[in-house]
């Protein structure tokens, strides 16, 4: 008897350890969004393993939820993909029964992310921030002459500037929601307007200034901007703060400058949900709390250079970077941000089309 009980304590030790092993939480997250040591502290406090994959576009992520049984457990979508895919049934609502850390948060900023999903029923925010522009200072004024103030769109949208910078390489985001709003805010147009004429006028300004663009790239500007091999680059303002650290660290003598525009920027939130057909959502779960944890969220702001969202966390946030007004924007620089707006079906098509014919010439 004492042997059977002894066996049955052995194969049930055996089945807790295999579960254990199989507890894996795999998370999807935009690249250049984490602390170096974020996923090690989360496995060594919970036991859970975490596989991390990238990803530097809303339309990726979006496709793959949308496809269904992705396998991840956590994705990080825009809040204005969120919303569109909360009504297509993508996300699961989260249990916040499970996440006391929800107490840390800044509730006028997440009244804020409640436009894009009611009551924050399935998702929290990661970090904010907004869309502008990244640029070498030397080589905007050794193009432009040193008195030449950077604080205008129109360093890329005006044709004859952005020509003079092209030399340099002027790269813009691959991302078709932002840009063509960001173009038709510069024309006087709302950056939020979905009349088709407004879309196409706003296309019609870009490829104005197709010629002088480098490329369209959402991550590698990073490094590029860094090393000196591009000198302008609309870019999300924690990735510009990135490439400036990396130029400082290099001591390559490349000094980067953000600027919100003075004509207004994109502000956006990046939302930690939790996919309907997720694998682990309990471990999804453990693992968003843990993620609003104060430290942990200061931790990965002092090293992203994102604002986020979590009011318990603000004193542990480097000085440097809570007093940068291209982190954390002046109320005057606020006062002049949109809000991204949510495409139905058919403007999204509108979208693609007019974004496939502003990169191809096509
Ligand atoms: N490297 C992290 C980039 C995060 C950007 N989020 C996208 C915001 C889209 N509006």
């Amino acid at each position: 008897m004492k042997y059977r009980l002894t066996t049955a304590l052995i194969a049930l030790a055996a089945a807790g350890a295999v579960q254990a092993q199989d507890t894996v939480l795999h998370v999807y997250n935009w690249s250049d969004y984490i602390a170096e040591d974020t996923m090690e502290k989360f496995t060594a406090e919970t036991g859970i393993e975490v596989t991390y994959d990238v990803y530097d576009s809303n339309e990726v992520l979006e496709a793959k939820m949308l496809a269904g049984s992705s396998g991840y457990d956590v994705v990080v979508p825009t809040s204005d993909f969120l919303q569109r895919q909360i009504a297509a049934g993508v996300y699961a609502p989260l249990d916040k029964s499970m996440l006391p850390n929800l107490a840390n948060m800044d509730e006028a900023l997440m009244d804020g992310a409640a436009a894009y999903d009611a009551g924050n029923e399935h998702a929290v925010i990661y970090m904010w921030g907004t869309t502008g522009i990244g640029y070498n200072v030397a080589a905007v004024a050794e193009r432009l002459g040193d008195d030449y103030e950077v604080d205008s769109w129109s360093l890329i949208f005006d044709p004859e500037i952005s020509a003079k910078l092209a030399d340099c390489g002027i790269s813009l985001l691959d991302a078709p929601t932002e840009m063509l709003p960001a173009a038709m805010n510069y024309l006087g147009l709302s950056p939020n307007s979905t009349d088709k004429a407004d879309l196409e006028a706003g296309a019609a300004l870009l490829e104005t200034v197709r010629p002088n663009i480098r490329y369209f790239h959402s991550s590698q500007y990073i490094s590029d901007l860094a090393n000196g091999d591009t000198c302008v680059a609309v870019g999300w303002s924690g990735d510009v703060f990135q490439a400036l650290y990396r130029a400082e660290e290099a001591e390559n003598g490349v000094e980067i400058g953000y600027v919100i525009p003075k004509e207004g920027a994109l502000q956006w939130f990046d939302m930690l949900a939790i996919p309907a057909d997720a694998p682990n959502p309990e471990a999804a779960h453990t693992f968003i709390n843990f993620i609003m944890d104060a430290q942990i969220t200061a931790d990965i702001t002092n090293y992203v250079w994102y604002a986020n969202a979590n009011a318990a966390s603000m004193s542990l946030v480097d000085e440097e970077i809570t007093s940068d007004p291209g982190i954390f924007p002046t109320e005057e620089a606020k006062a002049n941000l949109w809000a991204s707006t949510v495409y139905d079906a058919r403007t999204d098509r509108t979208i693609s089309r007019l974004w496939t014919r502003v990169k191809t010439g096509q």
